[in-house]
């Protein structure tokens, strides 16, 4: 869960999405909501300010998968 130290990550993949669209903590939440869905993902981290969104997951994420999530959400991944 989100107090989990992210050190161990021996076999994790972590990758940084920027988001649009995000402007408080609802829409933080609703996007590490949806992302946390995806299969494999451990851990979503959001910096509401400069939109980073970044997530740790078993193995490499689909972006297409991560984008179609953010979106579900109601935002949009520009990077
Ligand atoms: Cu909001």
């Amino acid at each position: 869960m989100l107090d989990e130290p992210l050190i161990k990550e021996t076999t994790m993949a972590t990758t940084t999405y920027t988001v649009s669209g995000m402007t408080c903590g609802h829409c933080v939440n609703a996007v590490t909501s949806e992302i946390q869905q995806l299969e494999g993902v451990r851990d979503v981290q959001v910096d509401l300010a400069s939109g980073a969104v970044t997530v740790t997951s078993e193995a490499p994420l689909d972006d297409a998968a991560v984008a179609a999530a953010v979106d579900e959400a109601g935002y949009q991944v520009v990077s």
